[in-house]
């Protein structure tokens, strides 16, 4: 009688190899990275009407790159204090055929796709963008964490009370650093669950979203305490009210040396991606900021 085959050993599972997709593989190595805004809507408080054409806005984003843009962020509705929700439609129709029209014209820059709408995320990765970044950290549509999960891209968590209809009325903090903080984990988690990689989420405090002109200024006095979530950290301070505030000045295109305060400050104490609407100036801001800070 043939005795019965010895038992297989058991073969060990190999580890599953870290899928290269996180935010890590889209960012610059060993420097900031400079976020370059466009955005594609009539009503963005800083830029809005200049860009919604599609020609206009390809060859400002190809400007944008030129001068130095690591990543290019596209949107196709504004989030500024008040501003009407834009159906998804219209949204898809604004920002598709640009980011359709970059990769054409072989612009191969990240592209991360400034939206609240898992429809806009899903056409717009389609279409060619890297990442999405959603201001309200996947609570606005129901199936967007999903969707971000499905499409397999790196996520930017920003911190908003309320809507953009809301954010502004009356905000109150007991620590505001410890609560966006806080908040920030708290979707991470939520992130996390639904599918999404931690290595495929970064976080942003949301700097003008619900906060006054005192919590902004305490969001940036504390940015160093963010980047204990473990995950890059994306500040956009560009040409926001609060600059406009303390230095009376109305005209954001003229906000820029504030800014570029605010830059430098980011970068010194932990932001790993700015977000800017003036590239070319801002690149060399944070240039000579890493550079003093690795020397
Ligand atoms: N600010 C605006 C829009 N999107 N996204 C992130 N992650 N962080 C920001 O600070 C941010 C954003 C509003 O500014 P805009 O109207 O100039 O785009």
């Amino acid at each position: 009688m043939t005795p019965p085959p010895a038992p297989t050993p058991p073969v060990a599972a190999p580890a599953p190899a870290r899928p290269a997709s996180g935010w890590e593989g889209l960012l610059p190595a060993g420097r900031t990275a400079v976020m370059g805004v466009l955005n594609v809507t009539p009503d963005s408080f800083s830029d809005g009407g200049r860009f919604v054409d599609t020609g206009a806005a390809v060859a400002h984003a190809a400007r944008l790159v030129a001068q130095g843009a690591d990543l290019l962020d596209i949107g196709g509705e504004s989030t500024r204090p008040g501003a009407p929700e834009v159906p998804e439609g219209d949204e898809i129709q604004r920002v598709v055929p640009v980011i359709t029209a970059l990769r054409a014209a072989g612009i191969d820059t990240p592209i991360t796709i400034d939206t609240r709408k898992a429809a806009v995320a899903r056409a717009a990765v389609q279409a060619g963008a890297s990442a999405v970044n959603d201001v309200s950290a996947l609570r606005h549509d129901p199936r967007m964490a999903e969707t971000c999960a499905d499409l397999g891209v790196p996520v930017a968590l920003m911190h908003m009370r309320g809507t953009p209809q809301t954010m502004q009325e009356a905000p109150v903090y007991g620590s505001v650093v410890a609560e966006v903080s806080a908040w920030l984990e708290a979707r991470m988690d939520a992130a996390v669950a639904a599918g999404i990689g931690r290595h495929r989420l970064c976080v942003d405090p949301g700097i003008g979203f619900g906060k006054t002109v005192r919590h902004n200024l305490l969001l940036l006095k504390g940015l160093n305490q963010f980047t204990r979530l473990g995950v890059p950290l994306l500040v956009g301070t560009s040409r926001k009210s609060f600059i406009g505030t303390l230095l009376e000045e109305p005209d954001p295109a003229r906000r820029e040396w504030g800014t570029a305060a605010t830059v430098t400050w980011a970068v010194a104490h932990g932001a790993r991606i700015v977000r800017v609407h003036q590239v070319a100036e801002m690149a060399q801001v944070v240039r000579l900021t890493d550079a003093i800070r690795s020397a």
